[in-house]
Protein backbone atom coordinates (compact mmCIF):
# COMPACT_ATOMS: atom_id res chain seq x y z
CA UNK A 1 0.00 0.00 0.00
CA UNK A 2 1.13 3.21 -0.53
CA UNK A 3 1.08 6.07 2.02
CA UNK A 4 1.87 9.31 0.51
CA UNK A 5 -0.55 12.03 -0.44
CA UNK A 6 -0.37 14.47 -3.07
CA UNK A 7 -1.85 17.70 -3.23
CA UNK A 8 -2.66 19.32 -6.41
CA UNK A 9 -2.19 23.08 -6.69
CA UNK A 10 -4.48 25.38 -8.51
CA UNK A 11 -3.21 26.17 -12.13
CA UNK A 12 0.05 24.74 -11.38
CA UNK A 13 -0.27 21.27 -11.19
CA UNK A 14 0.14 19.77 -8.16
CA UNK A 15 3.27 19.29 -5.22
CA UNK A 16 3.53 17.00 -2.12
CA UNK A 17 1.16 17.42 0.46
CA UNK A 18 2.72 14.99 3.10
CA UNK A 19 6.10 13.40 1.15
CA UNK A 20 6.05 9.33 2.82
CA UNK A 21 8.93 8.88 5.41
CA UNK A 22 12.40 8.96 4.07
CA UNK A 23 11.40 10.19 1.04
CA UNK A 24 13.36 12.78 -1.01
CA UNK A 25 11.68 15.13 -3.70
CA UNK A 26 13.88 13.70 -6.56
CA UNK A 27 13.94 9.96 -5.53
CA UNK A 28 13.14 7.79 -7.64
CA UNK A 29 9.34 7.80 -8.66
CA UNK A 30 7.32 4.65 -7.65
CA UNK A 31 7.67 1.11 -9.75
CA UNK A 32 3.97 1.42 -10.81
CA UNK A 33 3.71 -1.96 -12.21
CA UNK A 34 5.04 -3.63 -8.92
CA UNK A 35 3.08 -1.25 -6.75
CA UNK A 36 -0.15 -2.36 -8.66
CA UNK A 37 1.35 -6.34 -9.08
CA UNK A 38 1.50 -6.57 -5.13
CA UNK A 39 -2.26 -5.69 -4.24
CA UNK A 40 -3.29 -9.25 -4.13
CA UNK A 41 -7.21 -8.32 -5.23
CA UNK A 42 -7.85 -5.58 -7.67
CA UNK A 43 -11.33 -5.29 -7.27
CA UNK A 44 -10.26 -3.20 -4.05
CA UNK A 45 -13.72 -1.97 -2.29
CA UNK A 46 -13.80 1.70 -1.90
CA UNK A 47 -11.98 3.72 0.98
CA UNK A 48 -13.79 6.43 2.22
CA UNK A 49 -17.29 5.51 3.13
CA UNK A 50 -19.78 5.42 0.44
CA UNK A 51 -21.69 8.66 -0.22
CA UNK A 52 -25.21 7.77 0.72
CA UNK A 53 -27.56 8.52 -2.55
CA UNK A 54 -31.37 9.81 -2.04
CA UNK A 55 -33.65 7.33 -2.53
CA UNK A 56 -34.83 7.09 -6.72
CA UNK A 57 -37.90 7.89 -7.21
CA UNK A 58 -40.07 5.69 -8.80
CA UNK A 59 -42.49 7.86 -11.13
CA UNK A 60 -40.02 7.94 -14.04
CA UNK A 61 -40.78 11.14 -16.79
CA UNK A 62 -42.06 10.51 -19.96
CA UNK A 63 -39.85 12.01 -23.00
CA UNK A 64 -41.33 15.31 -23.11
CA UNK A 65 -41.32 16.09 -19.75
CA UNK A 66 -37.67 14.40 -19.49
CA UNK A 67 -36.86 16.78 -22.87
CA UNK A 68 -38.86 19.54 -21.65
CA UNK A 69 -36.61 19.49 -18.15
CA UNK A 70 -33.07 19.07 -20.40
CA UNK A 71 -34.28 22.41 -22.40
CA UNK A 72 -35.37 24.67 -19.08
CA UNK A 73 -31.99 23.46 -17.96
CA UNK A 74 -29.76 24.01 -20.57
CA UNK A 75 -31.75 27.67 -20.89
CA UNK A 76 -31.04 27.94 -17.37
CA UNK A 77 -27.31 28.21 -18.27
CA UNK A 78 -25.04 31.57 -18.53
CA UNK A 79 -24.17 32.37 -22.03
CA UNK A 80 -21.07 30.87 -23.53
CA UNK A 81 -18.15 32.98 -22.82
CA UNK A 82 -15.57 33.78 -25.29
CA UNK A 83 -13.18 31.23 -24.04
CA UNK A 84 -15.44 28.34 -23.70
CA UNK A 85 -16.92 28.70 -27.14
CA UNK A 86 -13.13 28.54 -28.66
CA UNK A 87 -12.55 25.65 -26.33
CA UNK A 88 -15.95 23.63 -27.52
CA UNK A 89 -15.35 24.54 -31.29
CA UNK A 90 -11.80 22.91 -30.54
CA UNK A 91 -13.07 19.70 -28.88
CA UNK A 92 -15.83 19.72 -31.55
CA UNK A 93 -13.05 18.66 -33.95
CA UNK A 94 -12.05 15.26 -32.45
CA UNK A 95 -11.40 12.39 -34.83
CA UNK A 96 -10.88 9.19 -34.23
CA UNK A 97 -6.80 8.40 -34.54
CA UNK A 98 -5.67 5.20 -33.76
CA UNK A 99 -6.46 2.61 -31.06
CA UNK A 100 -3.21 0.61 -29.62
CA UNK A 101 -3.67 -2.17 -27.68
CA UNK A 102 -0.32 -2.29 -26.38
CA UNK A 103 2.37 0.95 -25.79
CA UNK A 104 4.71 -0.73 -29.26
CA UNK A 105 1.45 0.60 -31.08
CA UNK A 106 1.33 4.02 -29.74
CA UNK A 107 2.15 6.21 -32.84
CA UNK A 108 4.85 8.84 -31.88
CA UNK A 109 3.24 12.31 -31.50
CA UNK A 110 4.90 15.48 -30.94
CA UNK A 111 1.70 17.21 -29.79
CA UNK A 112 0.21 17.39 -26.24
CA UNK A 113 -1.83 14.56 -25.16
CA UNK A 114 -4.32 14.43 -22.58
CA UNK A 115 -5.11 11.53 -21.08
CA UNK A 116 -9.08 9.94 -19.26
CA UNK A 117 -7.92 7.42 -16.88
CA UNK A 118 -9.84 6.06 -13.99
CA UNK A 119 -11.96 2.97 -12.93
CA UNK A 120 -13.77 0.85 -14.96
CA UNK A 121 -17.51 2.55 -15.59
CA UNK A 122 -15.93 6.19 -13.96
CA UNK A 123 -17.48 7.97 -17.50
CA UNK A 124 -14.25 8.07 -19.01
CA UNK A 125 -15.22 7.49 -22.58
CA UNK A 126 -19.04 9.56 -22.27
CA UNK A 127 -16.82 12.15 -20.97
CA UNK A 128 -14.70 12.57 -23.80
CA UNK A 129 -17.87 12.50 -26.21
CA UNK A 130 -19.54 15.03 -23.53
CA UNK A 131 -17.10 17.36 -24.54
CA UNK A 132 -16.20 16.61 -27.90
CA UNK A 133 -20.10 16.40 -28.69
CA UNK A 134 -19.94 13.59 -30.84
CA UNK A 135 -22.44 11.11 -29.56
CA UNK A 136 -20.39 7.65 -30.51
CA UNK A 137 -16.33 9.12 -30.67
CA UNK A 138 -15.66 6.74 -27.46
CA UNK A 139 -17.28 3.55 -27.00
CA UNK A 140 -19.03 4.01 -23.78
CA UNK A 141 -21.60 1.26 -22.34
CA UNK A 142 -23.29 0.10 -18.98
CA UNK A 143 -20.78 -3.02 -19.06
CA UNK A 144 -17.93 -1.92 -17.58
CA UNK A 145 -14.12 -3.14 -18.72
CA UNK A 146 -15.82 -2.31 -22.09
CA UNK A 147 -12.44 -0.04 -23.34
CA UNK A 148 -9.59 -2.26 -23.72
CA UNK A 149 -7.12 -0.30 -25.29
CA UNK A 150 -5.91 3.24 -25.44
CA UNK A 151 -7.97 4.99 -28.18
CA UNK A 152 -6.62 8.09 -29.72
CA UNK A 153 -8.44 10.85 -30.88
CA UNK A 154 -6.64 14.06 -32.89
CA UNK A 155 -8.02 17.28 -32.52
CA UNK A 156 -7.35 20.48 -34.26
CA UNK A 157 -8.96 23.10 -36.44
CA UNK A 158 -8.86 22.44 -40.21
CA UNK A 159 -7.52 19.53 -40.74
CA UNK A 160 -4.15 20.60 -38.47
CA UNK A 161 -3.94 18.83 -35.91
CA UNK A 162 -2.75 20.36 -32.52
CA UNK A 163 -3.34 18.03 -29.59
CA UNK A 164 -4.60 14.02 -29.19
CA UNK A 165 -7.10 12.94 -26.53
CA UNK A 166 -6.19 9.29 -25.09
CA UNK A 167 -8.91 7.05 -23.77
CA UNK A 168 -7.92 4.75 -21.11
CA UNK A 169 -9.14 1.42 -20.20
CA UNK A 170 -10.38 1.43 -16.72
CA UNK A 171 -8.94 -0.80 -13.48
CA UNK A 172 -10.30 -2.04 -10.71
CA UNK A 173 -12.79 -3.79 -12.62
CA UNK A 174 -13.51 -7.42 -10.68
CA UNK A 175 -14.52 -9.37 -13.33
CA UNK A 176 -11.74 -8.90 -15.87
CA UNK A 177 -9.17 -12.30 -15.63
CA UNK A 178 -6.49 -11.38 -13.17
CA UNK A 179 -3.94 -12.36 -16.53
CA UNK A 180 -5.31 -9.57 -18.22
CA UNK A 181 -5.86 -6.78 -15.19
CA UNK A 182 -1.95 -7.07 -14.43
CA UNK A 183 -0.98 -6.96 -18.13
CA UNK A 184 -3.39 -3.67 -18.70
CA UNK A 185 -1.64 -2.20 -15.09
CA UNK A 186 1.53 -2.88 -16.79
CA UNK A 187 1.02 -1.03 -20.04
CA UNK A 188 -0.84 1.37 -18.04
CA UNK A 189 1.97 2.70 -15.27
CA UNK A 190 4.56 2.24 -18.02
CA UNK A 191 2.17 4.89 -20.24
CA UNK A 192 1.83 7.18 -17.68
CA UNK A 193 5.15 7.17 -16.87
CA UNK A 194 6.98 7.36 -20.52
CA UNK A 195 4.33 9.03 -22.75
CA UNK A 196 6.69 11.75 -23.66
CA UNK A 197 4.35 13.85 -25.39
CA UNK A 198 1.93 13.55 -22.23
CA UNK A 199 0.41 16.92 -21.01
CA UNK A 200 -2.11 16.23 -19.05
CA UNK A 201 -4.28 13.76 -17.17
CA UNK A 202 -7.85 13.67 -16.09
CA UNK A 203 -8.88 11.18 -13.51
CA UNK A 204 -12.42 10.35 -13.65
CA UNK A 205 -13.75 9.15 -10.17
CA UNK A 206 -17.47 7.99 -9.69
CA UNK A 207 -18.51 10.17 -6.41
CA UNK A 208 -20.30 7.52 -4.81
CA UNK A 209 -17.04 5.85 -4.20
CA UNK A 210 -14.53 7.84 -3.76
CA UNK A 211 -10.91 7.95 -4.63
CA UNK A 212 -10.17 3.79 -4.29
CA UNK A 213 -6.70 2.83 -3.20
CA UNK A 214 -5.76 2.31 -6.81
CA UNK A 215 -6.72 5.49 -8.02
CA UNK A 216 -4.46 7.09 -5.04
CA UNK A 217 -1.23 4.45 -6.01
CA UNK A 218 -2.30 6.60 -9.93
CA UNK A 219 -1.75 9.90 -8.05
CA UNK A 220 1.73 8.04 -6.65
CA UNK A 221 2.65 7.24 -10.40
CA UNK A 222 2.13 10.67 -11.68
CA UNK A 223 3.02 12.97 -9.11
CA UNK A 224 6.94 13.36 -10.38
CA UNK A 225 5.89 13.93 -13.74
CA UNK A 226 3.13 16.46 -11.94
CA UNK A 227 5.91 18.04 -10.33
CA UNK A 228 7.41 18.36 -13.53
CA UNK A 229 4.90 20.41 -15.00
CA UNK A 230 2.05 17.48 -15.77
CA UNK A 231 -1.60 18.92 -15.37
CA UNK A 232 -4.00 16.92 -13.59
CA UNK A 233 -7.66 17.63 -12.77
CA UNK A 234 -9.78 14.86 -11.17
CA UNK A 235 -13.81 15.06 -12.26
CA UNK A 236 -16.09 13.64 -10.41
CA UNK A 237 -18.53 12.18 -12.47
CA UNK A 238 -22.08 11.25 -13.17
CA UNK A 239 -22.61 14.21 -10.58
CA UNK A 240 -26.69 14.25 -11.60
CA UNK A 241 -26.71 11.24 -9.26
CA UNK A 242 -26.36 13.51 -5.94
CA UNK A 243 -28.43 16.13 -4.16
CA UNK A 244 -26.66 19.33 -3.51
CA UNK A 245 -25.78 18.05 -0.02
CA UNK A 246 -24.64 14.79 -1.66
CA UNK A 247 -22.29 16.56 -4.28
CA UNK A 248 -20.77 19.67 -1.61
CA UNK A 249 -19.89 16.76 0.87
CA UNK A 250 -18.20 14.38 -2.07
CA UNK A 251 -16.43 17.43 -3.52
CA UNK A 252 -15.09 18.01 0.37
CA UNK A 253 -13.75 14.28 0.52
CA UNK A 254 -12.93 13.77 -2.49
CA UNK A 255 -10.68 17.32 -1.84
CA UNK A 256 -9.39 15.94 0.89
CA UNK A 257 -7.72 12.81 -0.86
CA UNK A 258 -6.37 14.60 -3.59
CA UNK A 259 -4.82 16.90 -1.20
CA UNK A 260 -6.74 20.13 -1.36
CA UNK A 261 -6.44 20.36 -5.20
CA UNK A 262 -8.10 20.47 -8.34
CA UNK A 263 -11.23 18.65 -7.96
CA UNK A 264 -14.81 19.22 -9.87
CA UNK A 265 -18.27 18.09 -10.31
CA UNK A 266 -18.95 16.51 -14.20
CA UNK A 267 -22.20 15.21 -15.54
CA UNK A 268 -22.46 13.96 -19.05
CA UNK A 269 -26.19 14.22 -18.43
CA UNK A 270 -26.92 17.42 -16.86
CA UNK A 271 -23.51 19.31 -18.89
CA UNK A 272 -22.22 20.06 -15.32
CA UNK A 273 -18.56 21.35 -15.65
CA UNK A 274 -18.22 20.77 -19.24
CA UNK A 275 -17.51 23.64 -20.63
CA UNK A 276 -14.95 24.49 -17.35
CA UNK A 277 -13.03 21.55 -18.68
CA UNK A 278 -12.86 22.24 -21.82
CA UNK A 279 -11.72 25.35 -21.24
CA UNK A 280 -8.96 23.64 -18.92
CA UNK A 281 -7.86 21.23 -21.99
CA UNK A 282 -7.77 24.24 -24.42
CA UNK A 283 -5.52 26.06 -22.30
CA UNK A 284 -3.16 22.73 -21.36
CA UNK A 285 -2.90 22.58 -24.91
CA UNK A 286 -2.15 26.13 -25.85
CA UNK A 287 -0.24 27.53 -22.99
CA UNK A 288 0.83 30.66 -23.05
CA UNK A 289 3.69 31.75 -25.20
CA UNK A 290 6.25 33.36 -23.14
CA UNK A 291 8.00 36.27 -25.16
CA UNK A 292 11.51 37.00 -23.81
CA UNK A 293 12.24 40.91 -23.38
CA UNK A 294 15.64 42.18 -25.46
CA UNK A 295 17.35 44.62 -24.01
CA UNK A 296 17.76 47.16 -27.08
CA UNK A 297 21.11 49.35 -26.55
CA UNK A 298 19.59 52.44 -27.08
CA UNK A 299 22.99 53.65 -29.10
CA UNK A 300 21.92 51.08 -31.63
CA UNK A 301 18.80 51.98 -32.43
CA UNK A 302 17.57 54.02 -35.58
N1 LIG B 1 -26.12 9.34 -14.95
C1 LIG B 1 -24.97 9.42 -15.59
N2 LIG B 1 -24.46 8.31 -16.18
C2 LIG B 1 -23.25 8.44 -16.80
C3 LIG B 1 -22.54 9.67 -16.86
N3 LIG B 1 -21.39 9.45 -17.51
C4 LIG B 1 -21.37 8.15 -17.86
N4 LIG B 1 -22.49 7.53 -17.44
C5 LIG B 1 -22.85 6.12 -17.64
O1 LIG B 1 -21.88 5.28 -17.02
C6 LIG B 1 -21.68 4.09 -17.78
C7 LIG B 1 -20.19 3.91 -18.08
O2 LIG B 1 -19.76 4.95 -18.92
P1 LIG B 1 -18.43 4.82 -19.80
O3 LIG B 1 -18.19 6.17 -20.37
O4 LIG B 1 -18.50 3.68 -20.74
O5 LIG B 1 -17.35 4.51 -18.66
P2 LIG B 1 -15.79 4.20 -18.84
O6 LIG B 1 -15.11 4.84 -17.69
O7 LIG B 1 -15.32 4.61 -20.20
O8 LIG B 1 -15.77 2.63 -18.67
P3 LIG B 1 -14.60 1.59 -19.14
O9 LIG B 1 -14.35 1.82 -20.59
O10 LIG B 1 -15.23 0.28 -18.83
O11 LIG B 1 -13.43 1.85 -18.29
C8 LIG B 1 -22.54 4.26 -19.04
O12 LIG B 1 -23.73 3.55 -18.82
C9 LIG B 1 -22.80 5.74 -19.11
O13 LIG B 1 -24.02 6.07 -19.75
C10 LIG B 1 -23.14 10.84 -16.25
O14 LIG B 1 -22.62 11.93 -16.24
N5 LIG B 1 -24.36 10.63 -15.65
MG1 LIG C 1 -14.44 3.55 -21.72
Amino acid sequence: MVDSKVEVARGAGFKLNKAPKGAQLNAKPPDFTMAWGTIPNMSISPRSTPIKTAKPSHKRPTPKVAAAKMAAALAAQPPQSAEAKIAMGWLHTAKFLTTAPELKHLPEIEFPEIAFVGRSNAGKSTCINTLTQINRLAFASKTPGRTQSINLFSLGKQGVTDAVLADLPGYGYAAVPKAAKYRWQQVMGNYLQTRGNLKGVVLLCDPRLGLTELDEILLDVIRPRVEEGLKFLVLLTKSDKLNKTEAAKALSIVRLQAGGGDVKLFSALKRQGVEEVAQHLWQWAHPPVKVKKVAVDPAEEP
